[in-house]
């Protein structure tokens, strides 16, 4: 993309309405713009990080098992009133009526209506075991929203349902959802610890929630430190496999961290001392096991080997997909602007002209330009013609990852400038060795 043919409304002056630097960089770098409270636009810079965000979720969802399908986002009334959550729901939910009158409902979640899918289809245990997901726009009318994508009245989710015969295998479905979150989270460079919650409004016995550490999260949570260092890195985990699953989960949540609802004092101090760690954290996702609490209700029955019906045994996942733009954000940036991970930036690499114009400096940006498009990474040039300091100072707010410097100074040497946003360190380089330095590192991407 050439910066002079993008829309990147880049913002000099810090937004006053922006209380965290998530919210003040998204602003500023041109990826959201209010639209009401808690609703946003997603301008182009933002709508590729979080295209790049379902991308990883879907992958990850796809590779346990898990089937995609895509429900509405306005819903009956009427299914609501089968489970007893239209009543219990509250001001949260946005409650509308169409021109017969009819009552509807902005969906802030899709437990009934996927029961209601389930029910329409699937008879026998023989159909079993049975994920659906979708990743679609909810509605919650939150009290304070704020933080702009953190807490959105409007936000995307990527949320999933599982369909099982019996409790052993809710269970597995369940730590399949937590092995699935865990590698999801790593690709996007975050650390998110599943955490004992409480299951709210959902429902349920099991429930843990998906923290990233920030100091400007919403949650309390403690935990032992040695909980940070655990990593689920490359392993080929056997998704079908239900005690390496079941083994991988174990792993991950026998040492002590819990969000404030679930906090036990004792078992807390129970933990060395400087192990002991009381943070704030972001919640990037949740899962639940709520059994036949909503299969009982709306009549979703199964039968079983034996030849009897029995309500099928679910649970519900969900990943906050907008809310993650923000996570990243808060978890990589500095005084200049975002560092974007390479698993979700929105350009892998930034071209920057330092004298446009310049028939060498042209010519060479115009060639690595084509170069990386031939190896699948679409450069963001900067072929405005702007001083050196306003392109760095752009592409530093923007934050992708690695930049290519070219001026006639290091053409005339035969080199162009291969700089990390992360570190700041800088490399010359032919502009072909520079093409292949970037296109190995998001070989492994
Ligand atoms: C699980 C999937 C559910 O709704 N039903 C379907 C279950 N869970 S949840 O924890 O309530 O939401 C899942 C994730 O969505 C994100 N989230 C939000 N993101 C932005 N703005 C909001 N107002 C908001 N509310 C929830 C969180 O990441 C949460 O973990």
């Amino acid at each position: 993309m050439r910066l002079t043919r993008y829309f990147l409304p880049v913002l000099k002056e810090n937004p006053a309405e922006a209380q965290i630097v998530s919210h003040r960089y998204m602003l500023r770098a041109g990826m959201i713009k209010q639209q009401a409270a808690g609703i946003y636009s997603w301008l182009p810079l933002g709508l590729r990080v979080l295209r790049r965000i379902e991308t990883i979720v879907n992958e990850e969802q796809e590779r346990a098992g898990h089937i995609p399908l895509l429900m509405p986002t306005l819903q009956p009334a009427d299914l609501w009133r089968e489970s007893g959550r239209y009543d219990d729901y509250g001001q949260e939910m946005l409650r509308i009526k169409d021109r017969q009158d009819r009552e509807m409902l902005y969906g802030p979640t899709n437990e009934e209506m996927i029961t209601d899918i389930f029910r329409a289809h699937v008879t026998s245990y023989k159909d079993l075991p049975l994920t659906l997901y979708h990743i679609q726009w909810k509605f919650r009318d939150e009290m304070r929203p704020r933080f702009g994508v953190m807490r959105g009245r409007e936000f995307l989710m990527k949320d999933g349902y599982n369909f099982d015969v019996d409790r052993d295998a809710a269970l597995h479905a369940y730590n399949r959802h937590m092995v699935s979150y865990l590698r999801t989270y790593e690709r996007m460079g975050l650390t998110a610890i599943p955490m004992r919650a409480d299951s709210g409004p959902i429902g349920g016995d099991d429930t843990h929630e998906f923290l990233v550490l920030a100091a400007t999260g919403e949650s309390e949570v403690f935990f032992d430190s040695a909980v940070t260092e655990l990593k689920l890195g490359n392993r080929d985990v056997d998704y079908d496999n239900r005690a390496e699953v079941a083994a991988v989960c174990k792993e991950f949540t026998t040492l002590y961290a819990r969000t404030d609802e679930t906090h036990d004092p004792a078992l807390f101090d129970a933990i060395p001392q400087e192990r002991r760690k009381v943070a704030r954290g972001i919640e990037v996702g949740q899962i639940f096991y709520f059994g036949t609490k909503y299969s009982a209700s709306m009549g979703a029955e199964v039968t079983t080997a034996e030849g009897t019906k029995v309500p099928v045994e679910m649970g519900s996942h969900g990943i906050g997909v907008s809310r993650l733009l923000g996570a990243i954000i808060e978890a990589s940036h500095d005084d200049k602007g975002i560092i974007w991970p390479e698993g979700v930036t929105p350009f892998p690499v930034g071209i920057v002209n330092l004298k446009q114009g310049d028939a060498a400096a042209d010519a060479a940006c115009e060639g690595l330009y084509k170069a990386l498009a031939a190896k699948g990474l679409e450069a963001l040039y900067d072929d405005r013609d702007e001083r050196a300091g306003a392109k760095f100072a752009t592409m530093d707010l923007i934050g992708l990852p690695w930049r290519i410097t070219v001026g006639p100074r290091g053409l005339a040497n035969g080199v162009v400038e291969l700089t990390s946003r992360r570190t700041g360190t800088s490399e010359e380089l032919s502009p072909e060795a520079a093409v292949e330095r970037v296109a190995q590192i998001y070989a492994g991407v």
